[in-house]
């Protein structure tokens, strides 16, 4: 598994720290850990104008939708051990990907996350002329002077659902839109979310797991299953060598207050700063584990790097939009943009350099 270290600058730190004689050298030894830090507030923040961005949905658009206390556009990831996030270079981030496709592929927390990364690259260059094709499953923006085109593939599991005459059937052993994302250049996953969905939001009537056809089964394991259909596709039908492939860790949500020592909230509506400091009260959620687990498992070690973003944004209880969006439904599951996405593609592009 490729978890995603930085030793450049560890390097430089350390060299820097040489240099000057101090005795804390050492917190680099190992490469940067970006995963694990604090949130501090820097007055350049946010990176980008959300007013400006043209490709934010009303899902997340918060400020358009009311939200007043901003602080939560403020705070900057800040990973420890005197390791640096460097800062978001858009256009540095387009002539890299001259001419080359890039895809998120699962559910709307990979929507938030594309979206996130295409106000940044247009935040860096307002001017660029781009083009956008929006279908009912999937989302295309091109940067033409760059010729970077970005895509987003809808995939709420990542495996496959056919309709048969029992119904609809999960399929955990089959991967079959693969095919099309193979020939992208970058390839950022997630899912989850949807596995734990009951009806009526459930997507599926029956599973089909091992040549066996079941009413249904835990959750967690089916998760499992899925995602190590998925671990089995990159490994045998992905040119790694040419594809880069990320998972991008699962997404916390904040409804119930007990997980950060509030036990008397059940939603994130009031929240307006972060968790203080580096440890989040609850731990992390079990499916955190299964995708280590899995990674692990790939027969390519180091061909998937994991997003790790679970609990830098759990900390952040005060960056979902709440009830600022345009359904005026409870949001504490996605996040606002700008906003927490914007430093998961920080540290994608980080882990890029
Ligand atoms: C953000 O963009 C909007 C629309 O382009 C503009 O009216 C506003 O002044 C900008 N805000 C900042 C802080 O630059
Ligand atoms: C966070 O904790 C640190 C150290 O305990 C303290 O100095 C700082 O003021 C705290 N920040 C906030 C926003 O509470
Ligand atoms: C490891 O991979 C194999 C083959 O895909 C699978 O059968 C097994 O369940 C996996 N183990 C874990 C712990 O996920
Ligand atoms: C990249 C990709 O899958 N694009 C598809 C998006 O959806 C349209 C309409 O269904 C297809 O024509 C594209 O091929």
């Amino acid at each position: 598994m490729g978890r995603v270290f930085i030793e450049k600058f560890c390097f430089v730190v350390v060299v820097l720290a040489v240099l000057i004689g101090s005795s804390e050298a050492n917190g680099c030894d190992f490469g940067c850990d970006l995963f694990e830090g604090s949130w501090v507030i820097d007055n350049t923040y946010p990176l980008y104008n959300s007013t400006a961005c043209p490709f934010i949905r009303k899902e997340f658009d918060c400020i358009k939708y009311g939200r007043t206390n901003l602080e939560y556009l403020q705070y900057r990831w800040q990973p420890n051990n005197g390791c640096n996030l460097p800062r978001f270079d858009g256009k540095d981030f387009l002539e890299r990907f001259k001419g080359k496709k890039i895809m998120y592929i699962g559910d709307s927390l990979s929507l938030n996350s594309f979206q996130s990364l295409l106000c940044l690259l247009h935040g860096a260059v307002p001017e660029a002329k781009f083009t956008q094709e929006i279908y009912r499953e999937n989302a295309t923006v091109t940067f033409l002077d760059y010729g970077v085109e970005i895509v987003l593939f809808h995939s709420n599991l990542l495996v496959d659902i056919e309709v048969e005459s029992v119904g609809r059937v999960l399929k955990l052993d089959s991967i079959k839109s693969g095919q099309i994302w193979k020939e992208f250049d970058l390839l950022i996953f997630n899912t989850w979310l949807w596995y734990t969905r009951r009806p009526p939001g459930q997507q599926w009537d029956f599973v089909e797991v091992g040549g066996k056809l079941l009413k249904d089964m835990n959750r967690v394991e089916a998760f499992r299953a899925g995602l190590n259909t998925w671990a089995g596709w990159v490994d045998t039908d992905v040119d790694t060598a040419k594809t880069k492939v990320f998972f991008q860790g699962t997404s916390p949500a904040h409804y119930h207050g007990s997980d950060w020592g509030e036990p008397a909230v059940n939603n994130c509506l009031n929240e307006i700063t972060p968790v203080n400091g580096s440890t989040y009260p609850s731990g992390l959620p079990i499916v955190v584990d299964i995708v280590k687990q899995v990674l692990n498992n790939m027969t390519k070690p180091g061909a998937v790097s994991l997003l790790d973003i679970t609990k830098l944004s759990q900390l952040r209880k005060d960056g979902h939009p709440s009830k600022y969006n345009r359904f005026k439904g409870m949001d504490c599951t996605h996040w606002c943009l700008a906003g927490v996405p914007d430093t998961w593609n920080q540290i994608l592009y980080a882990s890029l350099l």
